[in-house]
């Protein structure tokens, strides 16, 4: 190995020890724990994002974000090149490079070239004969980490890589963000040539999409990005149909939950340069009150209550809640009386929302004869096992392809991308629209057709609509911004009001609650988490129970942000989910406790 190389991580990685007997793993959304035992793990997936802009030649996104989780907590994901999730056969290696002893070990014992070439002549005779896992896993994360041909090149030119490592870096509002930053910018240039840039306090999607436009060749400051959402939302405004700008009897004011996190300055930034829209932010970073604390979407949705700073006084208001770190989105309305449930219109609310309107401009296209001539476009939904059961139903009445996957939007985003419009939203409101590349190219010739002169028929209006929407919602990762963009223009589209949009379809009462276990991860299930495999006879229970209750459902799993099982239980009535999710909850403790 060289020795510029090796000494510049020996060095840095001195400063980062990890703590004594800690383990961590990249669980559902990277690696997330109490903030005060990350810092060596933030600066090691620095390294890891500069192996892999290496070996994808792109740029990479490290995010410090622990999202919904408490204030304390802490944690850190990679954005890939196409600005979504790290690909998950990299995942292994994260673990691995996060819990090597520590990187003198990692670098210590013998000459990693030497190994790497010989790896490298076994694979040029066209079979690897010794197969990568049985090389020490040390060895093996760099191995299969930096790619042979790199690494060939890095020993032997010294240093001269085709393209340095090139990484973007973004932290929210939480404390220990700046101090986790610099962590992770070490872990960076700890590889030679490798140039992290600090893109300062950012939303998590801004993140994803600044990496995905710098990859793409297009503009990727944040100003862009507020440019790229406020023009296609005025685009999507300018094509409401006449007589339609006006809410049903609604008040047009929009007052939204910042989780006291950074999406609500944000949202205060989009607001002004729009300057069409009301909108009252509270619980904004700027207010006193504490990140994720009685706020924010995953509060407002798992308790079915107002976050603090609402009440009474906001009855008849649309309201709306974004997370910690401003990737998920609900809607939901206060009551009159002040102790009565809140009117949650959660994120299968809002995805069954864009999918009408979605199928209503795909109406309109296929009614022309051209559209029928070239193919059809595939239009998908995809949930997971804690989407309400009604909204299913609604939607699969509705015609449409509903797919299931493990919760985590690396799971549902995959999915999505197999469509030319893939809709995908986990019930906490994290989602977005893909669009297939094909499907936009067809759409761009469309559109371009409408702006040079045509008057616009019902079918041009909606390839330029689709075309906007692509443009809006966020294509690397859901975004509560661009989603509140969305639903407020597509709400003033169909004239609904909230609750016009709250009675599509009514939600099968539900509970979800948390359990707290000797070890999480002995809970392993199948089937997109409906199915516990282990431990033995815990599913054979849950289904004696379930049995019990018109239309019961219930599911456990283990939490990959928390150290939690999670039980999700449905039933007819909110009495017998409740009573279902407690039953269950207690079998769970039984099995695990
Ligand atoms: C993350 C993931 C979501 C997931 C949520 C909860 O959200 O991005 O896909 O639904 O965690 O996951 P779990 O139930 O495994 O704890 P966020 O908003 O916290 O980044």
């Amino acid at each position: 190995m060289n020795e510029a190389q090796k000494s510049l991580i020996l060095e840095s990685s001195s400063r980062f020890l990890i703590p004594q007997g800690v383990k961590v793993s990249y669980g559902t959304a990277g690696f997330r724990e109490d903030a005060s035992i990350l810092s060596s793990t933030v600066y090691r997936v620095g390294i890891l994002a500069a192996l892999r802009s290496l070996k994808t030649q792109s740029v990479i996104g490290v995010m410090i974000t622990a999202s919904h989780n408490k204030v304390s907590d802490n944690g850190v994901k990679i954005a890939d090149p196409n600005g979504g999730m790290l690909s998950q056969h990299w995942e292994p290696f994260a673990d691995e490079l996060a819990n090597a002893p520590s990187s003198q070990k990692l670098l210590q014992n013998s000459d990693f070239g030497g190994s790497i070439q010989v790896q490298y002549q076994q694979q040029q005779n066209s079979h690897l004969s010794k197969p990568i896992s049985s090389v020490p896993s040390n060895r093996r994360i760099l191995f299969a980490a930096c790619g042979i041909n790199h690494w060939l090149k890095f020993s032997s030119t010294m240093l001269c890589w085709s393209r340095p490592a090139e990484i973007l870096l973004g932290r929210d509002t939480r404390p220990s963000g700046e101090a986790l930053l610099e962590a992770a910018r070490q872990g960076v240039t700890s590889i030679v040539g490798a140039v992290a840039s600090d893109m300062g306090i950012l939303t998590t999607p801004q993140l994803h999409w600044m990496v995905r436009a710098r990859n793409k060749g297009i503009k990727a400051s944040e100003q862009d990005y507020f440019e790229q959402l406020s023009n296609s939302f005025r685009c999507l405004m300018d094509l409401i149909p006449t007589g339609q700008s006006k809410f049903d009897g609604m008040n047009d004011k929009l007052v939204v939950d910042g989780a006291n996190g950074v999406g609500g300055a944000k949202l205060q930034i989009l607001h002004k340069l729009l300057n069409v829209l009301d909108i009252e932010v509270r619980n904004s970073s700027e207010d006193e009150g504490v990140l994720n604390d009685g706020v924010g979407a995953d509060y407002v949705q798992k308790e079915k209550v107002a976050p603090r700073g609402f009440g009474s006084k906001d009855a008849g208001i649309r309201c709306a809640s974004l997370d910690g770190d401003a990737d998920r989105l609900v809607y939901f309305s206060v009551p009159p009386e002040s102790n009565a449930p809140i009117d949650l219109v959660d994120g299968d609310k809002i995805l069954s929302l864009f999918a009408v309107f979605i199928r209503e401009q795909l109406s309109f296209l296929n009614e022309k004869e051209d559209i029928k001539n070239i193919h059809k476009p595939r239009l998908g939904i995809v949930q997971t096992a804690y989407a309400n059961g009604a909204s299913t139903n609604y939607l699969k009445h509705l015609g449409l392809e509903v797919n299931f996957t493990p919760t985590g939007v690396k799971y549902l985003h995959e999915k999505a991308a197999d469509f030319d419009i893939g809709i995908y939203f986990e019930a906490n409101g994290h989602g977005t629209i893909l669009f297939s590349e094909t499907f936009i190219e067809w759409l761009e010739v469309r559109s371009n057709k409408l702006s040079s002169g045509s008057k616009g028929s019902e079918a041009e209006k909606a390839a330029l609509r689709l075309l906007a929407v692509s443009k809006l919602i966020n294509q690397a990762v859901g975004d509560a911004l661009s989603g509140v963009l969305l639903v407020e223009v597509i709400l003033k589209h169909m004239g609904w009001s909230i609750h016009k949009w709250n009675e599509l379809y009514h939600d099968l009462p539900s509970r979800q609650l948390k359990v707290k276990v000797a070890d999480r991860t002995s809970v392993v299930t199948a089937n997109a988490e409906t199915v516990v495999v282990r431990p033995p006879g815990l599913q054979d229970a849950i289904n004696t129970e379930t049995v019990k209750y018109t239309q019961g459902r219930c599911f456990v799993r283990p939490s990959g942000t928390e150290d939690v099982v999670r039980v999700y239980a449905e039933a007819s009535t909110q009495e017998a989910a409740d009573t279902l999710a407690n039953c269950v909850a207690k079998l769970v403790d039984q099995f695990l406790g």
